[in-house]
């Protein structure tokens, strides 16, 4: 699972990537939480508390005096929260004319190309012009920063699916709507389009527009055909960055034309973000992503100066505005609301919940919600997959079938003549 961090120069989209990805270095246990300098991994929350609570209850319950620890392998658990890796790119080179390859535009467009999603960081402050440059305040207007990555991403579409259009026609001719989705899958690919995406796309355009004779189709015509496709290809979520000094009224217009265009937008401040994400590793203070307030540790009072402890109240009142930095809210919408993800727990022992050298609930895999139990066989491993026999819900100890869905949170062990 890959997000990109998008959006014109200064907007802060280096400051959020540092923010999230550095964190929790020490107790990830992680070898490395930034891959390369744009790539970086950042762990989201789950939903549910951290199975091994279960058991530490039923322990509790029994007065046995067994603490469950578990030992998770991807992923952290803090707190008796389990987190899951997400990567995180910071894409560079969003510049007017990038989908034609102006700029670093190609490399631009390469980096994209890779993403299942993407957060476009606006600056809501409007201080900063198209090209990122400082002008003071009013030099912008955020929802033309907004429509301008999406004509951008539109235009780069078309451009591709332009390139070889008398293909797509003579499909269409023989196979009409059938051998234009064809066309489109099969050259649209390579920016890592899938047939259902393009299938989703193709239908939404079609409520809208005339699709027999494509060959008449005119650029305008295919440019509507690349807005739909690139809604589903690439889904784009906002942060209305900056809101830490944005005016107010300035972005509750932003957020509800955004919000009026059906894409997700969440205020947010990535310098917060960054600031509180460095103090807490410093242990100065206590602050847990997502959350609106943070305390200042023993530590931290012993070792702040007065300017310093004046920086953090500041922070502060904004993140009771705010109702916190925005990014962990945000990332997690795209991931549950949008992106429809669950996590689930395969393990080998279905009463323990250990895999086969007894860690306790080793994985919690990130996977589409209405995943099978077959279709989580086959995530873990091929052979699991094609030789499943059943599974079995851990938490109930029922039996369940290759096609029965599972849920958030479910501990799932398979059976399979692999194993
Ligand atoms: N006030 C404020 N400034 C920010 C915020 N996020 C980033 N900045 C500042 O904006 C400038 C550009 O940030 P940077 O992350 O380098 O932008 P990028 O070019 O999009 O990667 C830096 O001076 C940041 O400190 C924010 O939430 N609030
Ligand atoms: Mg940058």
């Amino acid at each position: 699972m890959k997000i990109g961090l998008v959006g014109k120069p200064n907007v802060g989209k280096s400051t959020v990537f540092s923010a999230l990805t550095q964190i929790k270095v020490d107790i990830a246990n992680y070898p490395f939480t930034t891959i390369d300098p744009n790539v970086g991994i950042t762990f989201i929350k789950a939903r549910h508390l951290c199975p091994s609570t279960i058991l530490n209850q039923k322990s509790e319950n029994d007065n046995r005096d067994i603490e469950y620890k578990c030992t998770p392998r991807t992923g952290i658990c803090k707190n008796d929260s389990r987190y899951v890796p997400v990567t995180l790119v910071d894409i560079a080179g969003l510049v007017p004319g990038a989908h034609e390859g102006k700029g670093r535009g190609n490399q631009f467009l390469s980096d994209l190309s890779q993403c299942d999603a993407l957060i476009q960081v606006i600056d809501a402050s409007c201080t900063t012009d198209l090209e990122g440059k400082p002008m003071g305040e009013k030099a912008c207007n955020p929802i033309d920063e907004y429509n301008f990555l999406i004509s951008e991403l539109a235009l780069w579409i078309l451009g591709i699916i332009n390139n070889g259009w008398v293909r797509g026609v003579r499909s269409a001719q023989s196979l009409g709507d059938k051998g234009l989705i064809g066309y489109l899958t099969q050259t649209l690919t390579g920016i890592g389009a899938t047939e259902s995406q393009i299938i989703l796309g193709f239908n939404k355009f079609k409520n809208e527009n005339d699709t027999a004779s494509p060959w008449d189709w005119t650029d305008q015509k295919k440019y509507s055909l690349s807005l739909n496709l690139r809604e589903e290809i690439f889904p784009l979520y906002v942060a209305a960055n900056k809101a830490d000094i944005a005016n107010k009224s300035e972005l509750k217009k932003l957020i509800e034309y955004i919000s009026y265009q059906k894409s997700v937008i969440f205020p947010t401040s990535a310098d917060s973000e960054l600031a509180l994400s460095r103090a807490n590793n410093a242990n100065l203070i206590d602050y847990e992503s997502g959350s609106s307030d943070f305390i200042i540790s023993k530590y931290g009072k012993e070792n702040l100066n007065l300017n310093q402890i004046n920086g953090l109240e500041k922070i502060r009142r904004n993140l009771y505005e705010l109702n916190g930095t925005g990014f962990a809210k945000l990332i997690d919408s795209i991931v549950f609301d949008n992106l429809n993800k669950i996590i689930v727990y395969p393990v080998q022992d279905e009463k323990k919940w250990t895999d086969g050298e007894g860690r306790l609930l080793p994985d919690a895999l990130l996977v589409d919600k209405g995943i099978t139990a077959k279709g989580l066989a086959y995530s873990v491993h091929s052979d699991l997959g094609n030789g499943f026999i059943k599974a079995i819900d851990c938490k109930s100890s029922r039996v369940i079938g290759a096609d029965q869905e599972l849920s958030d949170g479910d501990i799932i062990k398979i059976y399979s003549k692999s194993n």
